[in-house]
């Protein structure tokens, strides 16, 4: 009898610890938890920016919000990033504009060669561009942070030195960049960045153009030992978060994020101007790769083949009813 009244009160007692336990844990823990997905592999630029964005954010909240980052595209890729953030598969996700030209008419403009020297620059020309114009392309999303990657060189495996080395050539690049490198002659193969990497080892591609941080952080100096200095073009980057679940957060989260904003998207340029320095010492002198400077003449004939871009842009986005010069000359005015 002692016996079964000490077994069911072990019993109620157990019944009652686990109770408290399933309904108190959401409670104790007094966390919001947010997942965000990145495209590319952990090492590269969008990946780090998205790290110190989680460890910023959970500090200045106070641990009241957990990040859980997703790299290397675990839950969205890099073509499924905006749709898959409206629809709530990833509550925050980092775009790459350029990859969608179309759908991102105006900040896809900082992609035209407008002589944007550095990321820091592109990154805080395209973020007032952003706030000045409220693109209708962010209207399903809340923006996290923009930023744009350095400006853009030619990668290969051959050397380019004039126009006619890279006539017919096979160069990967997405949206802006490819419009450039057919200008120049070149055959541009579209594609996101990761997908370059098996490019290059199975010769689809002789190389790419893009950023030179990627030299050292996809380890493409290993493959590609030219480097033809253009300095041109800059890829358009943003991070997004979905509607509702911005809505569901508490005021004073919301303005942590939104403080955060420009320092992010600062820091983001600043991390990657100095990540290109690195890569430039570590490509030269790990890999031994050349880097070409075009000659004078050369440059000047480069350069004119890029005119029409500019002034195509503009009057397609004429077409659409943007105010398209105004846009060029705001984002040449805040790129100083
Ligand atoms: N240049 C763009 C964007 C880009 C530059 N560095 C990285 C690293 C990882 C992903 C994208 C990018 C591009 O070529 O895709």
């Amino acid at each position: 009898m002692v016996k079964r009244s000490i077994f069911s009160a072990t019993l109620f007692l157990f019944a009652i610890v686990t109770c408290l336990l399933i309904f108190q844990t959401p409670v104790m823990a007094g966390k919001i938890k947010l997942n965000y997905a990145n495209f590319p592999p952990a090492p590269t630029f969008p990946c780090v920016q998205m790290e110190r964005w989680k460890v910023e954010v959970e500090k200045r909240t106070n641990g009241q919000v957990q990040i859980n980052t997703f790299p290397g595209g675990t839950l969205l890729g890099a073509k499924g990033m905006m749709d898959g953030v409206i629809a709530g598969q990833s509550d925050i996700g980092n775009i790459c504009m350029a990859y969608q030209p179309g759908r991102f008419i105006v900040t896809n403009a900082t992609s035209l060669p407008l002589g944007i020297k550095d990321a820091k620059k592109g990154s805080i020309a395209l973020l007032k561009l952003y706030e000045k114009y409220q693109p209708k392309a962010f209207k399903d999303v809340v923006v996290l942070a923009m930023f744009t990657n350095a400006p853009g060189n030619v990668m290969s495996k051959v050397p380019v030195r004039t126009l006619a080395d890279i006539k017919g050539l096979d160069l990967r690049a997405s949206g802006g960049a490819a419009q450039i490198l057919k200008a120049w002659g070149a055959n541009p193969v579209g594609m996101p960045m990761p997908a370059t990497v098996e490019a290059l080892q199975k010769g689809t591609v002789k190389g790419l153009f893009s950023s030179l941080e990627v030299m050292k952080d996809f380890k493409f100096a290993e493959n590609c030992k030219y480097v033809t200095m253009t300095d041109t073009v800059l890829y358009p980057f943003s991070v997004i978060m979905n509607k509702t679940k911005w809505a569901s957060l508490p005021a004073d989260v919301q303005k942590v994020m939104m403080d955060l904003k420009e320092e992010q998207s600062l820091w983001t340029g600043a991390y990657m101007d100095e990540q290109i320095k690195k890569s430039i010492a570590w490509s030269k002198e790990a890999n031994n790769v050349e880097f070409i400077s075009l000659s004078a003449g050369e440059k000047t004939k480069w350069d004119a083949k890029l005119d029409f871009i500019t002034e195509k842009w503009i009057a397609g986005a004429k077409e659409k009813g943007l105010p398209a010069e105004e846009i060029i000359k705001d984002i040449k005015a805040f790129a100083q």
